[in-house]
């Protein structure tokens, strides 16, 4: 089970890798076609929904199908949230699973940090487009250290951030909302586990990424999604077949109406030492503008630069002071961003 860990999230060049374009020797695409090895034309395509020991769940549009890695894919990883190919009789069961044959570029990977746990830094989710950081506004408080810092890893990776508030029902929201107002960070209030309409349309589509401290009530919130997609759809699939959703491991839901929401447990902080400040001022468009009179490399959290003079600006102070806010956040002790565990 994935414990403790720091994670990262980064936007993967669009370009394919080195690891995609590498030519093996001996395996050249010539080779005689036979039943056994069915062409990657005749691929058909779909979403890791979940990964354990080598086997695998994809989404193959009309269902869930269980898959091992093929030999073709050589070394490359896959993911909960990768696109790939599968080939084999549909649909893929545990006793005869379809193959991965392909694996497409990534747009984006949330990566968990080597620790005392796990020497290696592993990918964890691909291709999400859309951060949901969960928190509760009481039981447990809400730490305003790692919900920046959630916010700083999405925007350096070019991931919409969004922010689902939970618990509403111990106190209301409000301070969350006035505190990234200033940011344009949209925040869902979730009473209950039931989701508004406005927070199904934001889900609707993407590819989410939920993430916040345990006890926040992302199972809560999963759960009633699950529940509402089958009563939208009529159909239980493999994920509700096995009973009530508890985190253990990392999990994608098909939403009805597209994308999906993929929940992950262990996600204590973010390693954000690699964020280039001008990426962050990037997120921030009115700002970014500002920013080509400041000194070479600056900070953008220092008296020579450009926006130094809008902290007091009607207009702008509020977003300049939590773009600074952000900016420091970076540098929070790991305590202090987990001091309400
Ligand atoms: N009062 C209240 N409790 C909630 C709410 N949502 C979840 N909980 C409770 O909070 C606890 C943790 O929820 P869970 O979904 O397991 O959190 P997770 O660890 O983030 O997946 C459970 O006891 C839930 O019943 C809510 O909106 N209000
Ligand atoms: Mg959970
Ligand atoms: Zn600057």
């Amino acid at each position: 089970m994935v414990g403790i860990g720091e994670w990262r999230v980064s936007r993967r060049a669009t370009h394919v890798d080195e690891d995609d374009v590498r030519v093996r020797p001996g395996r050249s695409k010539s080779r005689p076609r036979s039943k056994d090895r069915p062409t990657f034309e005749e691929a058909r395509p779909g979403v890791v929904v979940t990964v354990d020991r080598g086997r695998f769940t994809v989404d193959t549009g009309e269902r869930e199908e269980f898959a091992v890695k093929a030999r073709d894919l050589g070394r490359k990883g896959i993911v909960v949230g990768d696109r790939v190919g599968v080939v084999g009789e549909a649909p893929g069961s545990l006793d005869h699973p379809v193959r991965i044959v392909t694996r497409d570029p990534r747009t984006s990977e949330l990566r968990r940090t080597a620790d005392d746990s796990d020497p290696v830094e592993r990918v964890i989710v691909a291709n999400a487009n859309q951060l949901a950081i969960v928190t509760a506004i009481a039981n447990p408080d809400p730490s305003i250290g790692l919900i920046d810092r959630s916010l700083v890893a999405a925007m350096d990776a070019g991931i919409a951030p969004i922010i689902i508030v939970t618990k509403i029902d111990l106190l209301k929201p409000d301070v969350i909302r006035d505190m990234y107002a200033p940011l344009d960070v949209p925040v869902f209030p979730v009473h209950k586990g039931a989701p508004t309409p406005e927070l199904l349309d934001t889900l609707t589509g993407h590819d989410t990424v939920l993430i916040g401290h345990s006890g926040v009530g992302k199972s809560t919130l999963v759960n009633a999604l699950v529940l509402l997609a089958e009563r939208t759809t009529g159909s239980v699939n493999l994920t509700t077949g096995k009973g009530r959703h508890t985190s253990t491991s990392v999990r994608a839901f098909r939403n009805p109406g597209g994308g999906h929401i993929i929940d992950t447990p262990g996600i204590r902080s973010f390693g954000l030492a690699h964020v280039d400040p001008q990426n962050l001022v990037l997120a921030f468009p009115d700002l970014a503008e500002l920013t080509v009179d400041c000194p070479r490399s600056c900070s953008h959290d220092e008296p020579e630069c450009a926006l130094t003079p809008f902290v007091d600006s009607p207009n702008l102070g509020s977003r300049v002071a939590s773009l600074h806010r952000l900016l420091r956040s970076r540098a929070l002790p790991e305590d202090q961003v987990n001091s309400t565990r």
